[in-house]
């Protein structure tokens, strides 16, 4: 729905360093960088921007996307251990809905961040799914992509 946003922060370099540790766990860097401004996201899509300037009175609350729990959990240790203060031990928050495991910090401006994974664990014993076999025209080799290997001398096409 968004596709990214900007956060005004006092200080760029300090930010810079602030959300480098703290998202890496999540899989995000910084991206992009141009005078007094610098984009954060995954390969090849900074959605968050920092902007050196004067911050807004009132602090802005931004969640980040983690794939898993564990990344949540990772999250709050780089952020507290990159200077945050705590705002929220990781953990589940059922009254935003039965899954969403969350963990909550103050950024070096006292926005609040999050970072929370909606996804419930898989049940202890599930196995992932196997790759399908290949079936019909793929499995005899018959599609586009095998018609156009070079035959070795002497085989026949069936
Ligand atoms: N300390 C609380 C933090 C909860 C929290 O910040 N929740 C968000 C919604 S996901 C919120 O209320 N944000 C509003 C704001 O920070 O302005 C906790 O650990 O659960």
């Amino acid at each position: 729905m968004i596709d990214h946003l900007t956060l005004t922060v006092r200080d760029l370099a300090r930010s810079k360093d602030f959300y480098g540790r703290a998202l890496a766990p999540l899989g995000y860097a910084v991206r992009m960088e141009f005078d007094g401004m610098l984009g954060v996201g995954p390969s090849g899509k900074p959605a968050f921007w920092l902007k050196q300037g004067e911050v807004p009175t009132q602090p802005m609350h931004i969640a980040f996307v983690a794939a898993d729990r564990p990344g949540v959990d990772a999250f709050h240790a780089a952020a507290l251990a990159a200077g945050a203060a705590d705002n929220g031990a990781p953990g589940l928050r059922p009254d935003y809905h039965p899954s969403y495991y969350a963990a909550f910090v103050f950024d070096p401006d006292g926005h609040p961040i999050e970072a929370v994974c909606h996804r419930a664990p898989a049940p202890a014993g599930a196995r992932k799914k196997a790759p399908r076999a290949a079936s019909g025209r793929a499995a005899r080799g018959k599609t586009k992509a095998a018609r156009a290997r070079p035959r070795r001398k002497g085989s026949k096409r069936r």
